[in-house]
């Protein structure tokens, strides 16, 4: 069993839905289960400004599946909330990223572990801060100091997610 963790984003049709839905969604993933989950945070668009704010989060998984096959069921989650590639950084109803997969590192076409923007991008920082504040990132040190070199303005934290770990 491996642990991967999760970026979620969505800006489109009750964004915070869409995240929910696929935190529910992941942990009942064919062999996977939902360890932990960030709260949901509301953040600025990165790239075009004249889309809706995103909602965020991070999840921690476990997993029997390897990184490609889990890169394929995340895909398959987002086609199921009907994503459609509109335009470049453009709005989206669900995004899932793989940021880490162990402490694996891969750079192939199409899978980039950990996830090129993870280190510098405030919206994904910040959730796994919170569920992770001891983690490191292969290749780029200690997501506690990304942390403080980003610009967390503009983020809000919106909501608990709900997932197990707050019951
Ligand atoms: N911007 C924010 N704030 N959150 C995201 O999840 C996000 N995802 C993206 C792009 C379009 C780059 N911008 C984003 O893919």
């Amino acid at each position: 069993m491996a642990r991967a963790w999760i970026g979620l984003g969505s800006n489109l049709q009750d964004p915070e839905w869409q995240v929910r839905q696929a935190l529910a969604e992941l942990d009942q993933m064919e062999g996977c289960r939902l360890l932990q989950a960030s709260s949901l945070y509301k953040s600025p668009p990165m790239g075009p400004s004249d889309q809706p704010d995103y909602i965020n989060a991070v999840a921690c998984i476990e997993t029997g599946l390897a990184p490609r096959a889990l890169l394929a069921a995340l895909q398959g989650l987002e086609q199921l909330h009907g994503r459609e590639r509109l335009r470049h950084w453009g709005e989206r109803t669900l995004d899932l990223d793989i940021l880490l997969y162990d402490d694996c590192q891969i750079d192939e076409p199409g899978l980039v572990i950990p996830h090129p923007g993870l280190h510098e991008r405030a919206f994904v920082l910040y959730p796994l801060y919170e569920i992770a504040p001891e983690l490191v990132i292969p290749g780029h040190g200690a997501v506690k100091q990304l942390r403080q070199q980003v610009d967390g303005r503009g983020l809000e934290r919106t909501a608990a997610s709900g997932s197990r770990d707050e019951q």
